[in-house]
């Protein structure tokens, strides 16, 4: 039985991820911050039995803690070790740099050393869960591995430095250390304030009767966007290859916000009229005339990534992967889990902010 770590086994990849590698039937432990409510809600709905039962565990730690890092690898001696963990939203980058560059950049390699420090730089696996962010301002499209970076946000700039820690790790020490260079994945545990999240929610709500306004920002903005679960099965690939290496997952499609927006609506039966522009732009129900989305600037980045789109040839030729779901599918689920979870909700009389 191999024994994994996750760190970020509390968000969307790690969920999913942990899921992945338990019906593997490996041990997996995660890196869990104190948080003042609970905040397992992801774990618990798709891995709760191995919760219970130990096949699951979880430990105390921190990216910006390096003691709690040596002490949790230590103990767990991990075969492979994900780092999912990162304050991971773009915008909120912009008003947290600092403790981002900390997190995201400086977490990486307070891991790597840690692996090192207990002796395990021979056994354990590292992935670091690099982005498509990395290519920010494209200098080429599509992006491939060898496409130049150009990050575009503090979150950006910090993965970057995760990025290359990795590489140096693995030229420098022989490590087995490897970069997912992952573009936007989706699905139903998508945090709420990622916009595919939060149009697919606006939607279920639209279609349950509560009508109020999507305020969303640039819908110009491009995204090749995939299915969460398709890239955590990529990212054990990666792990499982002889030799470590770097690899972009992604679909090769791109889409954008409003194309996300349309798709959204026409899963409920609504279709979208759009009119005006820039800060001006109304979408209305063509029916009833009723304004479904508005522009807010609050929601526009101070630097913005206008298209992102990935050239996945190299994971398919070398670890034979490929996404499977298609995007019209996943919007459509993404809408119809999202009703799902309102009516529960709202029969139950549940408080949201422990269920969701
Ligand atoms: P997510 O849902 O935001 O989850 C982030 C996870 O990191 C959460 O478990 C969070 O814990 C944890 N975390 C944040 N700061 C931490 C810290 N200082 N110490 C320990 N844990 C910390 O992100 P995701 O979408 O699953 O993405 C997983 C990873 O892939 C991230 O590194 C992200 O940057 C990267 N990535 C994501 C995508 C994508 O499209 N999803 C694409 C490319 C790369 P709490 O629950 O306590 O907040
Ligand atoms: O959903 P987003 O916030 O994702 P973004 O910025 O692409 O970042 C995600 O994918 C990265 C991989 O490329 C990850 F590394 C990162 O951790 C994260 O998972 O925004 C997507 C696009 C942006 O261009 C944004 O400006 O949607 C645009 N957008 C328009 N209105 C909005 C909104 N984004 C958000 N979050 N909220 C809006 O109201």
């Amino acid at each position: 039985m191999k024994t994994a770590l996750i760190t970020g086994i509390t968000g969307q990849d790690g969920a999913w991820l942990a899921r992945y590698l338990l019906d593997l039937q490996y041990e997996v432990h995660g890196l869990v911050r104190r948080a003042s409510s609970p905040n397992i809600h992801r774990l618990s709905r798709i891995c709760g039995d191995e919760l219970n039962s130990g096949q699951l565990r979880l430990n105390y730690g921190d990216l910006i803690d390096a003691g709690s890092l040596n002490r949790v690898i230590g103990h767990v001696a991990p075969d492979e070790l994900y780092n999912l963990a990162a304050q991971s939203h773009v915008l909120v980058s912009f008003e947290t740099p600092e403790y981002t560059a900390n997190a995201d950049g400086v977490g990486a390699l307070r891991l790597l050393e840690a692996i090192r420090q207990n002796g395990l730089a021979s056994k354990t696996r590292f992935y670091q869960a690099s982005t498509s962010e990395l290519y920010g301002k494209v200098v080429e499209t599509p992006q491939s591995e060898r496409t130049p970076f150009y990050p575009r946000s503090p979150y950006g700039v910090a993965k970057l430095y995760g990025y290359w820690i990795t590489v140096n790790y693995r030229e420098a020490y022989g490590m087995h250390a490897s970069n997912g260079i992952l573009f936007n994945h989706e699905g139903e545990l998508r945090g709420e304030i990622f916009v595919t999240r939060k149009i697919s929610k606006a939607a279920a709500r639209w279609a349950l009767g509560e009508r109020s306004i999507l305020f969303l920002g640039n819908l110009d903005a491009k995204r090749d966007w995939g299915d969460a679960r398709d890239y955590v099965r990529g990212m054990h690939l990666i792990v499982q290859q002889a030799e470590p290496d770097d690899y972009v997952l992604a679909t090769g499609e791109v889409h954008s916000v409003r194309e996300f927006v349309d798709l959204a609506f026409d899963a409920i039966g609504v279709k979208i009229e759009w009119s005006g522009s820039a800060t001006n732009e109304i979408g209305r129900d063509a029916l009833s005339g009723e304004i479904v989305v508005k522009i807010d600037p609050s929601f526009f980045r101070p630097t913005e990534v206008d298209l992102l789109l990935g050239d996945p040839r190299k994971a398919l030729n070398r670890l034979g992967w490929r996404h499977e779901r298609q995007f019209p599918e996943l919007v459509k689920d993404m809408v119809m889990a999202d009703m799902a979870r309102q009516k529960l909700i709202k029969a139950n009389n549940l408080n949201l902010e422990i269920f969701i």
